[in-house]
């Protein structure tokens, strides 16, 4: 597990990029997004400083997942705080790191107390400025991609493997049904549904960085973003059919948050009689 181990990311101050809106759209939602932030007393201040500049210009916040370096409930605490200082809601999925102290309760507990709520294979719809977002939330799990997959064969320890994945995939599904109604649907996941994002990873750990079988309800039901993090040296940009799908680890993205400019298609006005 060394490839985890290394270098971890140096929340540098920020900037934000930013995604073109469509031309033509009459109204976009602007969506902040990171990961892979593990805070820590040692960069508390610089994280705290990039998310009060994120949350005055995003009208939402999303965090995919190793929000903390060794899932300590203390580490989690410095990141409600650091949430409690601009309006936008947050919504976030842990991640592995998030897991690592086995306290990811208590962990969960400390962020909601900072108003982040965090998605553990369910949904949420929230009403943003007038537009109604649907956002599916799931860590997602390891399991692998075309020439690595991790089949459901052999030791119960392994195939006790292949079915967490078949959890996580069913919360997505079940989560994008449940949203369905919305204008704008994102898929929010630590782990990756792609191998497209993994690129400038070693292949030989691809299979622990996430699943295809993740992508499945997203190619079926195809929500408007997908965002992941965890693979720090992976690709920014990638699909699952027609959905862009976006790993926004902060190592990948050479900065702290990136702000996508969803356009809103907003149903016609009825006519007037
Ligand atoms: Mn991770």
């Amino acid at each position: 597990m060394e490839a985890f181990r290394r270098a971890l990311p140096r929340v540098c101050l920020l900037s934000v990029g930013t995604e073109p809106a469509s031309s033509g759209s009459s109204a976009t939602v602007r969506v902040a997004a990171t990961a892979d932030i593990h805070i820590r007393e040692a960069n508390r201040d610089q994280v705290t400083a990039a998310f009060e500049q994120a949350g005055a210009e995003a009208n939402l916040m999303l965090l995919a997942g190793d929000l903390t370096t060794h899932g300590e409930p203390e580490q989690a605490a410095l990141l409600a705080e650091a949430c409690s200082r601009f309006e936008a809601p947050v919504i976030a999925v842990l991640g592995n790191h998030d897991h690592h102290s086995g306290r990811a309760r208590e962990l969960t507990a400390e962020l909601e107390n900072g108003g982040i709520r965090v998605l553990d294979r369910e949904a949420v719809a929230l009403d943003v400025d007038g537009v109604e977002l649907g956002i599916v939330g799931a860590k997602g799990f390891v399991g692998g991609f075309s020439g690595s997959h991790l089949p459901d064969f052999g030791e119960p320890l392994l195939r006790e493997v292949y079915r967490e994945t078949g959890h996580e995939v069913e919360a997505i599904e079940r989560g994008l049904r449940e949203v369905a109604h919305c204008p704008v649907r994102i898929v929010l996941l630590h782990y990756s549904p792609v191998a497209e994002t993994l690129q400038g990873e070693p292949e030989g750990i691809w299979t622990m960085l996430g699943s295809s079988r993740l992508a499945d309800p997203i190619r079926e039901q195809e929500p408007d973003l997908v965002l992941h993090g965890h693979a720090h040296a992976g690709t920014f940009q990638g699909a699952i059919g027609e959905t862009p799908v976006h790993n926004v680890s902060v190592t990948v993205m050479k900065r702290d948050f990136w702000v996508f400019e969803l356009p809103v298609r907003r149903h016609a006005t009825p006519p007037i009689h």
